[in-house]
């Protein structure tokens, strides 16, 4: 028989502690760092403004997984179900296609706190945090590839009327919760050919930005941020939010940054950005996701990334200043799984970064030993890091090891396979 989770722990933290590493106070940190889990996970980026409404703007789900919620309840009950597999603080991320007007039609420009006051009472019976985004997309007036940077006056009004009325939504959500809501603008707009005129786009939107927070809303209730992309499915030679573009943004206008890590060159990594940007600008968003091959947003698992990601963040002493969220979608596997798997292994990377022996790493490195420094990486990696997360999930009340999926299952035969 195996040992239990709590004998294993004790041995592991004479193990860790010899490396100078205090694994309780580790736990405490990373049970304490709030994961923004993304609503959009759990039906494919759909919301529920209308039915079979297509997904466009260069984002693109894969897979027909069944299951998938039809409703708003459907949505917080897969999301409940989710949570209660993973440890640790958690915040859901809406987006403002996550109304619900009552069946009435409104109009992205016209929403209200009001149509989101079921998901606030919601978060704050379940203790969740919450975060929220304008919805840029899959709506006919982005059908042609610009929002915020469009030519024609009347469009770009549109949108900035809508990323007003978002401030606002975001604002009662951070107000009603006790925390303030991060309120992320992302817009699809670009070019899927060399463009002629790539300077007019970009006095545009920061036109419109400027106009978008013009009013002053207090840091207590929204925290408003920009994010940049590099390239997208239909927009591949030319974005008009960029990285230059955002990053000098969020320095003038004191914004909060948000780095997508599908949203560099393919080979580009997030975790260097950290200590350059956060010179600054005073926060960071992230939308922690996984590319394979392109801007993928595979679901997030423990690799090289987001092991240096969450190292970067504990180093820097940075989880204070930056928010952490999750960006993936997957539809060909189950969607609660997949959220349960992203978000775990994100608070996993957390913890491991916790558990790093950095200060012998930077002693040897301080000294100029760099042979031990690299010898110290290498050892690292083969602490008994598992026996700390089983016991972490164990305190927490939930199923050891590899026990969620049974969980996971069990919805799915009594729940999911009962959707059409
Ligand atoms: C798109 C951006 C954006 C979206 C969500 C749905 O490339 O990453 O963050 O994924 O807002
Ligand atoms: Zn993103």
């Amino acid at each position: 028989m195996s040992k239990s989770p709590t004998v294993s722990y004790e041995e592991a933290r004479k193990v860790y502690a010899d490396w100078g590493v205090d694994t309780d106070a580790a736990i405490k940190t990373a049970l304490q760092t709030p994961i923004s889990m993304h609503c959009w996970q759990g039906d494919d980026v759909g919301g529920f403004e209308n039915e079979g409404q297509v997904l466009g703007s260069g984002l693109a789900v894969t897979g027909n997984y069944p299951g998938k919620a039809r409703t708003a309840d459907e949505l917080r009950a897969d999301f409940e179900k989710a949570a209660s597999l993973i440890p640790g603080a958690k915040r859901m991320n809406l987006h403002a296609l996550y109304a619900e007007t009552g069946g009435r039609k409104v109009d992205r420009d016209a929403l209200e706190p009001d149509h989101f006051s079921t998901w606030i009472d919601w978060a704050k019976t379940n203790g969740f945090g919450l975060d929220f985004n304008p919805s840029y997309f899959s709506h006919p007036k982005a059908d042609d590839g610009f929002t915020l940077s469009h030519p024609d006056k009347g469009i770009r009004d549109f949108w900035i009327a809508h990323g007003k009325a978002t401030r606002h939504i975001a604002a009662a959500m951070g107000k009603a919760l006790g925390s303030p809501c991060v309120n992320n603008v992302w817009i699809p707009d670009g070019y899927k050919d060399i463009p002629a005129d790539r300077k007019s786009p970009r006095d545009r939107l920061r036109a419109s930005l400027d106009e978008i927070f013009a009013e002053d809303i207090s840091p207590d209730f929204l925290l408003d941020a920009v994010e940049s992309k590099l390239f997208g499915i239909g927009s591949e030679s030319y974005v008009v939010g960029s990285h230059e573009f955002y990053l000098g943004y969020a320095i003038t206008r004191k914004k909060v940054l948000c780095l997508d890590a599908g949203h560099f060159h393919p080979t580009e990594g997030i975790a260097d950005k950290f200590s350059s940007v956060l010179q600054w600008v005073d926060r960071l968003l992230l939308h922690v996701s996984r590319g394979v091959r392109w801007d993928s947003d595979h679901v997030v698992l423990v690799n090289d990334d987001l092991t240096a990601t969450a190292q970067e963040l504990v180093r820097g002493g940075y989880l204070d200043r930056v928010s952490i969220g999750l960006d993936f979608f997957d539809a060909s596997i189950n969607r609660i799984a997949a959220w349960v798997i992203g978000t775990r292994s994100m608070r996993k990377a957390l913890l491991a970064a916790l558990l790093d022996p950095v200060d012998m790493l930077r002693k040897a490195e301080a000294a100029g030993d760099y042979t031990a420094r690299l010898a110290y990486v290498e050892e690292a990696k083969t602490l008994p890091f598992g026996a700390v997360w089983d016991h972490v999930c164990e305190v927490e009340n939930m199923p050891v090891g590899r026990g969620w999926i049974d969980e996971v299952k069990a919805y799915e035969k009594n729940v999911l396979s009962k959707r059409s």
